[in-house]
């Protein structure tokens, strides 16, 4: 085991988590290390054990007392953990004293926040203030960096990592700050033009909500079986995402994003906003809220809150590019209930958030979990407006004669020599879609007159390829 900081990745590691419980803390009081596990497990740690101390106030060289200390280093050899990860933001030398005390890596809550928007940051604009803020942050309290900057500047070598070299370490830093930021500029500029052209192929459906309000169990229960989309597709479209199977032939992509996290370090909040600015490119998102959790309602208005200031922002450059952008629906999401004691509460929920779908992220195709009402309300969006349509295609298109016979109503058919005209009763979306998958349709009203190509936003979208290999 070493004592020196050279990663803060905690990917694969056997994790223990540590808190100091201090007058203030506001941790919910039935599951304090909630959040953190939550947010371990989304860095991709298994967490093996977990020690709090109450604690009047900060011990200044160690956070917790020494004692504690030792607690953790017996907890670390027992449940044979390589890092503690702390629930409060320590000074470089209270983590470098706690290492040397337990000999385990030790990571600070905004170190392991940021380590998750790293590997979550999908636009070159999340990225870029990701590493802005792991500059200020992470950067100058690995000690690897600090040799490495060193050799970037020179001259200093004498001086071996401390906190005496914390000013020439700025300076470093903020050449690269300056640099960064004007790169940043330009890729802005270029993003929004790579949005406007952006073919959407498929409908996107978005999780967010606070770090433990049950994202990844909904999207785990949701996919179950989905395929994991093609990377090199949605690598710059959304971080997680997979296929969802909301019936009648219809997949839809779904994503998890990055989580909303309790009392943000100011510091850390442009990383986290670039970071969940790709949610708010999706036809659908669903605010996920843990109403067991006391803070649900609060969580509830900052969610809603940083969505409305990400649109602002993304319609205000939106009309600047004049493409046509459009806000994504939300349905609100109220999970776990099966934890509230009674069904009053459920019924205050509704009445303060009309249209929200009560949901068990934990349960399967159970009517209860509420999971199949909201696969059709997904799915009636993704379908668009049922609508009656003369539509004229081509006999040996036999491809889109199926397609259409297989996801509309088909109220009438008349043949010609080599069309076939169906009235049909189908979604208007799946209509742009086969027009934009190169179908040969003529479509029309049902009194005859044509319908015309739809818009940009729904061109592009394509319902699943061919269900007909479906039994
Ligand atoms: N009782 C109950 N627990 C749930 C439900 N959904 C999620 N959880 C639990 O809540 C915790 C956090 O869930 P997770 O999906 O990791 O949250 P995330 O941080 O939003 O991705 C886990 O322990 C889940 O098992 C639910 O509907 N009911
Ligand atoms: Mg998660």
């Amino acid at each position: 085991m070493t004592t020196e900081r050279t990663t803060i990745d905690v990917q694969s590691e056997r994790v223990v988590l540590a808190a100091g419980r201090l007058p203030d803390s506001n941790h919910d009081p039935r599951d304090p290390f909630g959040e953190l596990r939550s947010l371990a497990e989304q860095a991709g740690a298994t967490v093996v054990g977990e020690l709090s101390q109450r604690l009047e106030r900060r011990v200044p060289a160690t956070f917790l007392g020494s004692g504690k200390v030792q607690e953790l280093k017996a907890l670390c050899e027992e449940t044979r953990a390589s890092t503690i990860i702390f629930d409060h933001d320590l000074s470089p030398k209270q983590i470098s004293n706690i290492e040397k005390a337990t000999l385990r890596k030790v990571l600070d809550r905004s170190e392991l926040i940021l380590d998750i928007f790293a590997s979550r940051a999908a636009t070159a604009e999340a990225k870029l203030q990701v590493e802005l803020a792991q500059m200020e942050y992470t950067y100058p309290r690995l000690k690897a960096m600090w040799s490495h900057l060193e050799r970037i500047v020179g001259g200093i070598g004498t001086r071996g990592p401390g906190e005496q070299q914390l000013e020439i370490d700025r300076r470093l830093v903020q050449r690269r700050k300056l640099e960064l930021q004007r790169d940043l500029e330009v890729i802005q500029a270029r993003k929004r033009r790579e949005v406007a052209a952006r073919k959407r192929e498929h409908f996107t459906v978005g999780i967010v909500g606070y770090t433990n309000a049950g994202k990844s169990t909904l999207f785990n229960t949701l996919t179950a079986g989905g395929a994991y989309a093609d990377d090199r597709l949605f690598a710059t479209l959304m971080t997680r995402t997979r296929t969802w199977d909301v019936g009648g032939g219809i997949d839809v992509m779904l994503s998890d994003t990055v989580g909303f996290v309790r009392n943000i370090p100011h510091h850390l909040v442009a990383s986290f906003r670039a970071t969940l600015e790709e949610a708010t490119h999706a036809d659908v998102l669903l605010i996920v809220l843990d109403v067991s959790d006391p803070a649900a309602e609060l969580q509830y208005q900052v969610v809603t809150g940083v969505l409305d200031e990400l649109e602002e922002e993304l319609r205000d450059s939106s009309h600047a590019e004049d493409q046509a952008w459009t806000a994504p629906e939300r349905i609100v999401l109220l999970n776990k209930i099966d934890r509230l004691a009674d069904a009053g509460q459920l019924l205050a929920w509704q009445g303060k958030i009309p249209g929200a779908v009560p949901i068990c992220a934990l349960g399967g195709d159970d009517r209860r979990s509420g999971l199949p009402q909201l696969a059709a309300m997904v799915r009636a969006r993704a379908v668009g407006q049922m609508q009656e349509y003369r539509i004229t295609v081509p006999l040996r298109d036999s491809r889109t004669v199926h397609a259409i016979e297989s996801r509309a109503t088909v109220l009438d058919r008349e043949y010609s020599d080599d069309h076939v005209t169906l009235l049909a009763r189908i979604g208007e979306r799946q209509v742009a879609a086969l027009r934009a998958a190169g179908a040969m349709l003529d479509v029309a009203h049902p009194d005859g007159t044509p319908v015309p190509v739809a818009g940009a936003r729904a061109e592009g979208w394509a319902p699943k390829e061919d269900e007909s290999s479906r039994t």
